[in-house]
């Protein structure tokens, strides 16, 4: 019979469908595992990457089914997105039509890989049983002060009259329509974040389980930094300008002040200075950079002089005020004191607009000479220039010199994070209304619960140009207040999708509560997530936002646990040619051109046997034929075999060989999957396997040991390659599924390796004996020989001409 695997992949899909083999269930005397891929962006087609992503997890999913526990393994759909709305705008089709025909193409394709989800537990977080609950979301954090309103700016297209996400505007330019991008400020809605930050930071430290590389991409995006905050007093309005430095044992050094070109002292400052229209005409200029590109270390220090100074407090002298690029609103207090000395930024800006240059702290060895310098000199040294606290180190000098200000009563101590609020607020159709009515009686007033959800209407105009078509429907728009039941408006701004995405995971362990979001018991049994497998991209954003929704639904009492995700494991990239494959350099291999020709089967082996999960894995079409021929391979063998097993007797003469394969493959591969997640090397050792039962395949066994073997094989071939591992396992006439098969045990005693007396000859004559292992390879055989102490003196000046092995008998040395 031939491998086809057409036939059989397609059979063992619908009959698992059918007998809901991985319908899971809260059996609560079970013990549980949560396996869980991060779930797709429905855009039409899975990719490699995808297939790779989820290959892993349900290789993991199904081998802890095996082994005992009971496997929580759900699929869904991160539903909600710009893409569907740009494609109504494009095309004229519906954003849920797209979007609904995108899932159903994506579910057959996933269904074709013969993954092992629980499909009764999908999820699409556009469905309004769901963002029924990410509203329900919403109201509870507003409740509990975590939601709040301010204005914030957007970058706004004048030419679309649109607001753009960040990754829409490229170098200031609107990627639609090629104008110039303007910030524009808009009341928009915020998560409070920040309140969670220094939790957030420390119960990293229980992430046992997460890769380091995560973890302080995590650290270094909440960015905690102690300092000291303390004022300047500007010359001649005398406001108070407060600075936030990381470094106040440089506060001698200062040769300017620099502000934030948004920050509300600079028109008062600039007002009626000579300096004033330029201060404006800067401040205009900066509206079209974002943060990131405006303090990208490749970005050059740029700025103006506002015409004000401000007094240093700590030594009367009088310095320049300015406003530049690399000064954020957002972070500290919007304004830093300039030490080009010490600060490389600040260095490159004195550099640039010819402003003093003051040493202030020097290295142990050298004297400083501010001409000489060409860079900013950022080690540790000792004060000078520092009046009283000169000699000291700057070490110390921090700590003595924030004690100094707070003593005299000009600065204090802070603790500052990067982390900021986080704006959830779309200007969007296709996303989760905003639950939120106001009123002009009563102000702002959250939608009952009884009245969620806030369905999206259906019939809605795309026409590119307006803010939302949220914005035009009337129908939509107008409602009455909660309150005073007088009329009133809906928030017509939906929510930001990663709201979406960071509960999901709760409503798998429920998906279909319509009174809750989840039942405790039963989102307290599966939590936490034991295995998250996804890409590193969403290491900052999507973690970070999942991980607090926790602890504020966990402060509600809502779930126990602190952390959300137990183990995490981020795939490495799909290459070819050593590039990433994708669509925008048009080398992607598509998987249903792979499955068409292969077979998931193949499919999947590849993926998993090509690179352990972690690492990049490079595209070879000779990688896939080759675990396509390696299937054949077990096909055939196990027919054959299987044939064989019926005419078998009860002892056979290779049984302990046999065995012994068995048995340390058992061990090895239970051991790579379960210790290491090593499925490459687990794979290779079940591919020596078959090379071993191979070569016993005419020699004689016994039955139980063959039956022992072949039965094995499947049962460790059955995660990576489900299907044909089924097909097998019922030619060799098993009625059960193999998936629901308890994972063997090996056997110790069988991997002994038994040794035995073998003969030594030089040209025909006996003159040693050795142990060595039965199975001993000729090479090492020969080898152990030769190094036989005994023999050596007689080898002494003979040249050895060859040396003939005879398997568990004898070496024979022949020398001249
Ligand atoms: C003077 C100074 C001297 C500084 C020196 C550093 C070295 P982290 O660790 O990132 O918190 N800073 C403060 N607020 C800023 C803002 N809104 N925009 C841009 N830069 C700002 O760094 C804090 C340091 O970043 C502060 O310490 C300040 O520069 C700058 F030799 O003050 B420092
Ligand atoms: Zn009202």
């Amino acid at each position: 019979m031939k491998y086809d695997f057409k036939l059989i992949e397609s059979k063992w899909q619908k009959k698992w469908e059918e007998n809901k083999i991985y319908k899971t269930s809260e059996d609560y005397n079970k013990p549980k595992y949560y396996c869980l891929e991060m779930f797709p962006y429905p855009s039409g087609n899975l990719h490699m990457g995808h297939v790779r992503n989820y290959s892993i997890g349900d290789v993991v999913a199904r081998f802890k089914r095996m082994n005992g526990f009971n496997v929580l393994y759900p699929m869904g759909w991160d539903a909600f997105g710009l893409p569907a709305e740009n494609a109504a705008i494009k095309h004229g089709i519906h954003p849920s039509k797209w979007t609904w025909s995108n899932i159903d193409n994506m579910r057959t394709q996933l269904k074709q890989l013969g993954l092992s989800y629980d499909w009764d537990r999908e999820v699409a977080t556009c469905h309004p049983n769901y963002y029924k609950w990410t509203q329900w979301f919403f109201l509870l954090l507003y409740k509990r002060g975590l939601a709040y309103r301010k204005k914030a700016f957007v970058n706004w297209c004048p030419s679309c009259s649109t607001v753009l996400a960040n990754e829409q505007v490229v170098d200031g330019i609107c990627d639609r329509c090629k104008t110039e991008v303007v910030k524009k400020e808009l009341e928009q809605w915020f998560f409070k974040i920040t309140d969670y930050a220094d939790e957030l930071l420390n119960d990293l430290e229980k992430l046992h389980g997460w890769p380091d590389k995560v973890k302080t991409m995590q650290q270094n995006w909440i960015g905690r930094s102690e300092g000291v905050e303390f004022s300047f007093n500007a010359e001649k309005t005398g406001d108070k300008i407060s600075v936030f430095t990381t470094r106040p044992d440089t506060v001698y050094g200062v040769s300017y002040v620099v502000l934030a070109p948004e920050h509300p002292l600079v028109e008062t400052l600039s007002s009626g200075t000579e300096y004033e229209v330029s201060v404006k005409e800067f401040k205009k200029k900066m509206e079209k950079y974002n943060e990131i590109v405006r303090t990208s270390t490749e970005t050059e220090k740029e700025g103006v002089f506002t015409g004000a100074y401000a007094i240093n407090p700590m030594n009367g002298e009088k310095v320049p005020i300015w406003i530049a690029n690399y000064v954020l609103l957002g972070y500290g207090t919007g304004a830093v004191m300039g030490v080009p000395a010490h600060d490389q930024r600040d260095f490159e800006f004195a550099k640039k607009y010819n402003l003093p240059i003051k040493v202030v702290i020097s290295p142990q060895d050298k004297t400083l000479h501010p001409d000489e310098m060409n860079e900013a000199f950022v080690d540790d040294g000792i004060l000078v220039n520092s009046d009283r606290f000169n000699g000291m180190s700057n070490i110390e000098a921090i700590k003595a010199i924030g004690r100094y200000m707070e003593d005299i009563g000009i600065g204090k101590f802070e603790v500052n994070f990067k982390l900021r609020d986080w704006l959830i607020s779309r200007q969007r159709y296709w996303g989760a209304p905003i639950p939120i009515i106001y009123c002009d009686k009563c102000g702002v007033v959250p939608v009952r619960e009884e009245d969620l959800p806030v369905l999206l209407p259906e019939d809605i105009q795309f026409n590119g140009r307006s803010t939302s078509p949220l914005q035009e429907c009337d129908k939509f728009l107008n409602t009455t207040c909660p309150k005073c039941h007088g009329l009133a408006r809906r928030e017509t701004d939906t929510m930001d999708t990663f709201v979406c995405s960071s509960w999901y995971f709760y409503r798998y362990t429920d998906a279909r509560n319509e009174e809750e979001p989840f039942a405790r018991e039963k989102v307290n049994y599966w939590m936490p997530v034991d295995q998250y497998i996804g890409g590193v991209e969403h290491a900052i954003l999507h973690l970070m936002y999942s991980r607090f929704f926790n602890k504020v639904i966990r402060d509600a009492g809502l779930v126990t646990v602190d952390e959300p995700f137990e183990n995490l494991l981020t795939q490495g990239m799909v290459l070819r040619d050593g590039v990433k494959m994708s669509k925008s350099i048009g080398n992607t291999v598509s998987p249903e051109e792979i499955i068409e020709k292969y077979g998931a089967d193949t499919a999947r082996l590849f993926i998993l046997f090509a690179a352990p999960p972690e690492r990049d894995l490079e595209w070879s079409d000779q990688g896939v034929e080759g675990c396509f021929r390696f299937l054949q391979r077990v096909f055939r063998l196990v027919e054959e075999l299987s044939n064989k097993l019926s005419n078998a007797g009860n002892f056979g003469e290779y049984d302990k060989d046999v065995r012994r394969i068995t048995h340390k493959t058992i061990k090895k591969v239970t051991e790579d999957v379960s210790e290491r997640f090593n499925f490459n090397t687990a794979i290779s050792a079940i591919m020596e396997m078959v090379n071993g039962l191979n070569a016993h395949k005419d020699t004689n066994i016994s039955k139980t040991v063959l039956k022992e073997a072949l039965d094995n094989l499947l049962l460790l071939l059955a995660p990576f390659a489900p299907h044909i591992t089924e097909e097998l396992w019922h030619t060799l006439g098993h009625k059960e599924s193999v998936h629901l098969m308890p994972w063997p045990k090996y056997d110790a005693n069988a991997i002994v390796e038994d040794e035995i007396e073998i003969v030594i000859q030089i040209n025909g004559k006996v003159r040693d004996k050795m142990k060595i292992s039965v199975e001993a390879s000729e090479d090492e055989m020969r080898e152990a020989a030769l190094k036989q102490e005994k023999l050596l003196p007689l080898l002494e000046d003979k040249k050895i001409v060859k040396v003939i092995t005879v398997p568990k008998k004898l070496v024979n040395i022949v020398v001249k």
